[in-house]
């Protein structure tokens, strides 16, 4: 089977989730193409049956906007032509399924055609979707997608309420790879704090959404009772609010530590006791899974479909979004108390075990064949009448 993959090339959420699909179907025999504005970020190109295209943007002084949609379209059709690929995988409606959709007309009118699937992501449905300079093309590309699937029930739920979808959406979860974490060295920990210190990690884009304000006043109220540091990672638009709260904090300048992007997240995280995710919506929150896999218990908010991955008094602890004191309390319990610590490491393993790629990777797969069967069949019956 040949896939084509649609993706942001970004280093977190669907671009990662994408990427490493794309290359687990790679190492399972299957030609994957990757049609991406830049190189994905965690891409290796040296496997054989992976290809990358990079869709090229012409300026033009007339242009005041950039028409990327156009040069994604045109990109899509092209490969799907020179390389004959058996179907699209869409991550992310926007501008995805819909640039999907125009390639699919334009093969159209070659008489040729090709399935679709779109996997709706997260922000694409609960945020900027749903705005009306968007909502009806991301309604009709993902009504226009022969399969369309979600990464967690919330997310299946919220975009069954926000939008009109007359097909089925199938939940395919988000995975985790846990042998990458399983091989890995753990990274000096006295590097990021001594031995009677806690480690309290964050992980994200570092956008309004994730509440960075949050992480930072639980890390204020955790660090009054417990000896500990906090580490973020990432790199985002909510910097200016660390800086600021850095300021009018100095006292706990020294104990935070700001990483940026980086390459040895997992060696981090395996250091880590507790990785804080407030976030204000997580369709699935992936960077919790990725925490666990390396036995790091989370404490975060109860939205989207933060609960299906984090379950309260067992791998972590849930509050309310915004409920700032009742996050830093269970902080405060979880990183007091050694056995509890302990035992929700193990639990924490237990569920990105769950979450395996081993696990999902076969529905995926199965996924595509089924979505390839029923576009032949439908076209026999087209052809037939
Ligand atoms: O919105 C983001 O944080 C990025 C977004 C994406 O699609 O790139 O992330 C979403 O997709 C991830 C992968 O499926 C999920 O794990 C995240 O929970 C989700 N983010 C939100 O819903 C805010």
């Amino acid at each position: 089977m040949k896939i084509g993959i649609l993706c942001y090339p970004t280093y977190g959420g669907s671009g990662i989730v994408a990427t490493e699909l794309g290359m687990s179907l790679a190492d399972k025999g299957f030609e994957v193409h990757f049609i991406s504005s830049a190189l994905p970020a965690r891409l290796d190109v040296t496997n054989p049956n992976i290809f990358f295209h990079k869709v090229n943007v012409q300026t033009y002084p007339l242009f005041q906007y950039q028409p990327y949609d156009i040069a994604l379209s045109s990109m899509i059709y092209r490969v799907v032509n020179l390389y004959k690929l058996d179907i699209l995988h869409a991550h992310y409606a926007i501008p995805y399924a819909y640039a999907a959709f125009t390639a699919k007309q334009m093969l159209k009118a070659d008489n040729k055609d090709i399935p679709l699937v779109t996997t709706l992501h997260g922000t694409d449905i609960t945020l900027v979707g749903q705005h009306p300079s968007y909502k009806h093309a991301v309604e009709f590309s993902i009504n226009q997608s022969d399969t369309i699937t979600s990464v967690s029930q919330s997310l299946k739920k919220d975009t069954l309420q926000f939008f009109n979808i007359q097909k089925e959406i199938q939940v395919i979860t988000n995975f985790i790879d846990n042998s990458v974490f399983d091989d890995c060295k753990t990274c000096q920990r006295e590097q990021f704090a001594s031995d009677d210190e806690k480690i309290l990690i964050h992980v994200s884009n570092l956008r309004p959404v994730k509440r960075i304000q949050d992480v930072l006043e639980i890390f204020k109220n955790v660090n009054k009772k417990v000896k500990s540091k906090l580490i973020i990672i990432g790199e985002g638009p909510e910097m200016e609010k660390i800086s600021e709260f850095m300021e009018n904090n100095p006292d706990l300048i020294g104990k935070i530590k700001l990483l940026g992007k980086v390459n040895n997240l997992y060696h981090i995280l395996q250091l880590s006791d507790v990785f804080l995710l407030p976030s204000e919506q997580e369709s699935f929150g992936l960077a919790a899974l990725e925490a666990m896999a390396a036995r790091t218990p989370v404490i975060s908010s109860n939205a989207g479909g933060i609960p299906e991955v984090n379950i309260q008094g067992e791998t972590g602890f849930l509050a309310e979004t915004g409920n700032v004191e009742a996050m830093s309390n269970y902080c405060i319990k979880l990183l007091s108390d050694e056995t509890l610590l302990s035992e929700m490491k193990k639990n924490a393993k237990a569920q990105a075990i769950h979450f395996d790629l081993k696990n999902i990777l076969p529905i995926y797969i199965e996924m595509y064949q089924n979505t390839i069967a029923k576009f032949e069949e439908a076209k026999l019956i087209n052809a037939g009448n």
